[in-house]
């Protein structure tokens, strides 16, 4: 089967329509897929103790191009994953996220309120994460585009689009045998001059890549049953 053509930045006005026919699977097949797709999602958790071990870049490109088949706002694709694997560069966002850090959780920036709903994670100002991790993936969201004169593009959906194609990233590492956290040191503007990032481009989400470390333990959180997260209308 032939890929999608490849969007350049030379792309613009009309395009022509293809036919587009997904396979149509029966009920049994479509269940069968399904349920075995939930049961990987749901064996999924964040994790903020990683290995040290090397983890080959290919595995990297091949979840942000998962991420990039997100949907987006007139397909505008407002994304870009930057991939840092230079020591001196993870450990200068460690130091800055820490230091954000240390000013919610020490200097009381975040609340009783949202420091009680941490409490079950057990986080605290300490991101040594990120020194560890063979790589760190910073989601910048692109809040306009350059259009092929150099003039400013309004794009659409940005957050929700971001927030699709971070999805699919996360989803696609897991299914590769990694792991990451949806990590925001906040605020994280210092990303954006810290790895020189155009003005158009705003911070995301950061994600520490790498293998679980071997006595990494995650909190056992319970997810959401299906009849809490889905409601019938009209209600019987
Ligand atoms: N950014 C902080 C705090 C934090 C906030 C939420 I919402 C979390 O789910 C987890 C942590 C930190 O990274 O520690």
């Amino acid at each position: 089967m032939e890929g999608a053509a490849t969007f350049t930045m030379t792309d613009s006005g009309e395009r022509p329509f293809i036919d587009y026919q997904p396979e149509r699977l029966s009920t049994e097949e479509a269940l069968r897929r399904g349920s075995a797709l939930y049961s990987r999602l749901d064996s999924r958790r964040s994790v903020r103790s990683f290995s040290p071990d090397p983890v080959p870049r290919e595995l990297v490109d091949l979840a942000i191009k998962s991420a990039g088949t997100a949907p987006s706002g007139a397909h505008r694709q407002p994304w870009k994953f930057v991939v840092i694997g230079d020591p001196n560069t993870k450990h200068e966002i460690r130091q800055a996220a820490e230091a954000e850090e240390r000013i919610n959780y020490d200097g009381g920036r975040i609340g009783p309120q949202w420091r009680s709903a941490l409490a079950q994670l057990k986080t605290d100002a300490n991101k040594s994460f990120l020194d560890v991790v063979p790589w760190i993936v910073v989601l910048f969201e692109e809040r306009f585009s350059y259009g092929e004169d150099g003039s400013e593009q309004h794009n659409y959906y940005v957050k929700e689009s971001c927030g699709i194609a971070a999805g699919l990233f996360v989803a696609a590492l897991h299914e590769m045998g990694l792991a990451t956290l949806t990590h925001t040191p906040s605020p994280m503007v210092f990303l954006t001059k810290l790895l020189e990032r155009p003005s158009n481009e705003r911070p995301f989400v950061l994600f520490p890549v790498g293998y679980p470390s071997a006595h990494c333990q995650v909190p056992d959180l319970r997810r959401k049953s299906l009849e809490q997260i889905s409601a019938d209308f009209p209600l019987e």
